[in-house]
């Protein structure tokens, strides 16, 4: 079994704020006021309050709702709330969609993003000092699972280039490797499965900084509910969802390409590049159509998941390198 207890990124020299990495000053002096005021409150919730009342303090809650980007609008409806918050993927509190519940045991706070490999400086950096400094936006994407189901969704978040910016990569690095949260005490997943924990998922530069890649803090105009992938999660619209990687913990840029979580399971199924092609059958069912959530329509499904205008020229000439391997 492989399970990863230790976190790499808990260092001793985690700094709860990085300064460098934040240039707005005034973002800062917002960020550091709301951490203050936090801290106190978690003091009190801990003498006194169940755990369950200090979760549903979300200390970013006042940031939401941000205005919509119209630029990101798509031709079909919002899928509902209600389902898109309880018909989730979320393999680490179990192998089946109704896993909302149980991810309520996560726990949202302290929680720390560590940013390592090649760049200029390694970091770790606290959440809320981080959601607050970046330029948050509401874009509604289109989301495609690998298992054809599909869903229409308004993220609050900001672009991933702008982490990746401020992270300042050394220029040999060509990856981006994210790691989610593996805790076994509150992850029923992980304390009872054979998966390759971590889930790591990983993308080329070129995609993370594609001016659709986004990391969501958000959903629906409020923070990201827990079994969505609070606190923070990556959304590539034009990817399948095993992509979208949740509560993430770590970024860590490398020169060689990461395998991810799924692809070391099942690397015939699931692939490094897995752009939504219609037209590259999963080996086990088509991926011509998908059927939505909340309607339950079936609908045919498009290249690049409907976003070929924005990202087909980032693999341009690839086909013959990977063939189908780029849709799967
Ligand atoms: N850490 C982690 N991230 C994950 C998954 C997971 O099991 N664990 N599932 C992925 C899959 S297969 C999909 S379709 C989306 C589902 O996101 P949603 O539950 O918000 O709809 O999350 C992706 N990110
Ligand atoms: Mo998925």
């Amino acid at each position: 079994m492989l399970i990863k207890i230790k976190r790499s990124w808990e260092l001793p020299d985690s700094a709860a704020t990085d300064e460098a990495f934040f240039r707005d000053r005034r973002r800062i002096a917002k960020g550091l006021a709301a951490g203050s005021i936090l801290a106190a409150g978690f003091g009190a919730g801990l003498t006194g309050g169940s755990r369950a009342a200090r979760a549903a303090d979300d200390p970013t809650a006042d940031l939401y709702p941000v205005p919509r980007d119209e630029g990101y609008q798509v031709d079909r409806a919002l899928s509902d709330e209600s389902d898109v918050t309880s018909y989730n993927n979320f393999y680490e509190f179990g192998s089946h969609k109704q896993i909302a519940e149980a991810a309520q045991a996560l726990e949202l706070r302290p929680w720390q993003i560590r940013i390592d490999g090649l760049v200029e400086e390694e970091k770790t950096l606290d959440i809320d000092a981080l959601i607050r400094a970046m330029p948050l936006e509401e874009r509604v994407y289109r989301h495609r699972c690998v298992e054809a189901w599909a869903m229409t969704v308004p993220w609050t978040g900001f672009p991933f280039a702008e982490l990746v910016k401020r992270a300042k990569p050394l220029s040999k690095a060509k990856y981006i490797r994210m790691t989610s949260l593996a805790d076994e005490a509150t992850m029923p997943g992980i304390r009872a499965g054979w998966y390759p924990w971590p889930y790591t998922e990983a993308l080329t530069m070129e995609e993370a900084t594609n001016d659709l890649a986004f990391l969501a803090t958000g959903l629906y105009g409020k923070p990201l509910p827990k079994q969505n992938g609070a606190p923070l999660r990556e959304v590539l619209p034009w990817k399948y969802g095993f992509k979208s990687i949740k509560s993430i913990v770590r970024f860590t840029f490398t020169e060689e390409r990461p395998v991810g979580f799924w692809e070391e399971i099942q690397k015939s199924e699931y692939g490094f590049w897995a752009n939504v092609n219609p037209d590259v059958a999963h080996p086990r069912w088509s991926q011509a159509s998908e059927r939505l959530l909340s309607t339950g329509e079936s609908v045919p499904t498009r290249l690049f998941n409907g976003y070929g205008e924005q990202v087909a020229h980032l693999y341009k000439g690839l086909e013959t390198e990977f063939g189908d391997r780029l849709y799967r």
